[in-house]
């Protein structure tokens, strides 16, 4: 059984105006097509095919490259798409709000924290927010690795992860990654982070 690509879960537009529409058509139609596709080729007639993506990621430090790179972005960008919403944004509430407070002093200490992780990660990656221990933590990644990912350097469960790849947002901020970071507050989908959490704790 292979991989595929499942559709949006909102309009390809229904981001704008913070990350825009021709944006979306190609990261999702071309970038994570190209993923589920080359995972799918590399797996093909493999041991690996049959696996979940789940356990796939979990091996990746002794799988090939191809499939860690290209399983590690179909895995990644199915958790991107879902980490955003339209007319979303706004605080996290509840036991989120209060472990987003208890581990980075408050919100805005928090997104400060998160946009620096995103900011400072060299070429490529993602940046992330993990439930490591119990506990809250902002994390990044080079390439498509995860924090699930054996090879990882912090490990933990994700509940929001940001791609920093050019990909993501240069057309519409061009190198001005730190404008992407920023306009992402508007779109994130805390109700779907809290049910993470709920989940990861
Ligand atoms: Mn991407």
């Amino acid at each position: 059984m292979s991989f595929t690509l499942s559709p949006l879960p909102y309009a390809h537009n229904a981001l704008e105006p913070h990350i825009d529409e021709l944006t979306m058509q190609i990261h999702h139609g071309k970038h994570h097509q190209a993923y589920v596709t080359n995972l799918n080729n590399a797996i093909a007639g493999t041991v690996n095919e049959g696996k979940t993506i789940e356990e796939l990621v979990a091996v990746a430090g002794s799988i090939s490259p191809a499939v860690r790179n290209n399983g590690g972005g179909h895995w990644n960008h199915t958790f991107f798409w879902e980490s955003l919403a339209p007319n979303a944004g706004g605080t996290p509430t509840g036991d989120l709000a209060a472990a987003i407070d208890a581990a980075f002093g408050s919100f805005e200490e928090f997104k400060t924290k998160f946009a620096t992780a995103g900011t400072t990660r060299f070429g490529s990656g993602w940046v992330w927010l993990i439930v490591k221990d119990g506990k809250l933590e902002i994390s990044s990644t080079p390439n498509q690795d995860n924090p699930l990912m054996d090879v990882a350097e912090v490990k933990g469960t994700p509940i929001l992860g940001v791609d920093v790849w050019e990909h993501a947002y240069y057309l519409k901020y061009q190198n001005k990654r730190p404008d992407y970071l920023a306009a992402i507050w508007n779109v994130i989908n805390w109700n779907k982070v809290a049910e993470r959490f709920a989940a990861a704790k």
